[in-house]
């Protein structure tokens, strides 16, 4: 069976929704009819959209709709939210109040939605409106606008252009690391103390291992005992460059803890390409938008006392004494920038509107144990309030330096 992108369409009776269900499958599935409530029930077309492949469209009735039925087709209508992957929010702009719209976001929201809203304008001076809806509507939830008239079909084109830029496929096969290449060693670098649990990887060290080894190439683990490295006890680096040496073919590229970076700036050699598995995890969680987590931590040169910042970190490991998120992180907070204040969400919490908008900056980890649905949900939420997000990885690099930073993230931008 195929697998199909479900797009469902929501808003108030007669606000356009069936009307936009004809726009994008281009025929008569839905009855269009200015009576309030002729979508009895949800609608469905099956459509091939090009680029984006096979979908179900569902047309729902008004979440709106106070008749005897209104109940059970709200129902219906919910019922299509929780299986649709994008929401397509068809908004009269014209409207006096937007109640059952801030309904059907904060719905979407809950269930970590992608959403687009579609301001369908009746008249083209509802354009003025729209303005007074957005504010209306302040919670950061709409991620993606687009204005249109349901009715013309000029703007079929746009409406599909927008939906394949913004909206994530539920099945996008993405790499974990695009630069391995059959045959080619790469060094998984894993300091472990006493403390590491025995038994396992960690879920992105195990991840790296796994993904070179599909690939054909060969993951090469290194032990570092961070400790000794650290304090310049020459039988470590004589070990890390014994190592290097018993290679016959060079490594292709070094992945390490972000804790270890601070070492791996100066020991790996310049003819390896370095990254951290932080890295590697936020750019695959978020889906390739590693370069918005590059963009956040500009925010540091700005920073004054008394701004406030959030760590968040997607599970609830047990903390050992040198926690990244809880120790190291806040230490170099408190060092180079004095005054600020830290805040942390551990695991399912994470912040909502109008909370949010007292942050400068999250600070993020890897989000290995949250699904993507989970991690876009947030960075659309940081994104449509305009709080600036990095990671783990990035700010640790950065802390480094930025030719460190530049240098970490490098793989991700040019082919090695
Ligand atoms: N002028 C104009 N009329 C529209 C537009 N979109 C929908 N309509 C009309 O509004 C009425 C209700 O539209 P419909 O798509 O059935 O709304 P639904 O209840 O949300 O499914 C119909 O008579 C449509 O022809 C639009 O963009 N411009
Ligand atoms: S969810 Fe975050 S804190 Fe937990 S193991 Fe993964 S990267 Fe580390
Ligand atoms: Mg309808």
């Amino acid at each position: 069976m195929t697998e199909r992108d479900i797009i469902g369409i929501f808003g108030k009776m007669n606000s356009g929704k069936s009307s936009l269900m004809n726009l994008l499958t281009q025929q008569e599935t839905s009855i269009v009819d200015p009576t309030p409530g002729t979508t009895t029930d949800t609608k469905i077309a099956l459509a091939e959209i090009h680029g984006l492949g096979p979908v179900k469209i569902i047309d729902t009735a008004g979440f709106d709709e106070k008749d005897l039925l209104g109940d059970k087709k709200r129902e219906k209508s919910l019922g299509a939210l929780k299986e649709c992957d994008l929401v397509l929010l068809v908004i009269d702009p014209s409207m006096l109040d937007f109640e059952t719209e801030r309904l059907i976001l904060e719905e979407a929201r809950r269930l970590e939605k992608q959403v687009i809203a579609v301001y369908n304008l009746f008249h083209n001076s509802d354009r003025d409106y729209i303005p007074k809806v957005d504010a209306l509507l302040t919670l950061p939830r709409i991620n993606y606008g687009i204005v249109l008239n349901a009715l013309d079909i000029q703007y079929r084109k746009p409406l599909l252009d927008a939906i394949l830029s913004y909206y994530i496929p539920r099945n996008t096969a993405f790499e974990l690391l695009p630069f391995v290449e059959q045959g080619e060693f790469y060094i998984l670098n894993i300091p472990m103390d006493e403390e590491t649990p025995a038994g396992r990887f960690l879920r992105p060290q195990a991840m790296a291992e796994e993904f070179i080894t599909r690939k054909w190439g060969f993951p090469v683990s290194y032990r570092m005992n961070l400790t000794k490295a650290r304090s310049g006890d020459a039988s470590e680096m004589k070990r890390w460059n014994d190592f290097l040496n018993s290679f016959t073919k060079r490594p292709r590229a070094i992945i390490t803890d972000s804790q270890a970076i601070d070492i791996m700036k100066v020991w790996a050699p310049a003819d390896m390409a370095l990254t951290t598995f932080s890295v590697m995890m936020i750019n695959y969680m978020s889906r390739g938008r590693l370069t918005d987590f590059v963009d956040g931590i500009k925010i540091l040169s700005d920073l004054k006392p008394g701004d406030q910042l959030l760590i968040a970190e997607a599970c609830n490991h047990s903390r050992i004494k040198e926690d990244i998120g809880t120790v190291q992180i806040p230490n170099l907070l408190k060092k180079f920038y004095p005054g600020v204040i830290v805040n942390h969400a551990f695991g399912r919490e994470f912040v909502d509107e109008p909370d949010m908008k007292r942050y400068r900056l999250v600070i993020h980890c890897g989000g290995c144990m949250i699904s993507n649905q989970r991690m876009a949900a947030r960075l659309r939420d940081l994104g449509a309030t305009g709080i600036p997000i990095t990671n783990y990885g990035i700010f640790l690099s950065f802390m480094q330096g930025e030719k460190t930073l530049e240098r970490v993230i490098r793989p991700w931008l040019t082919p090695l």
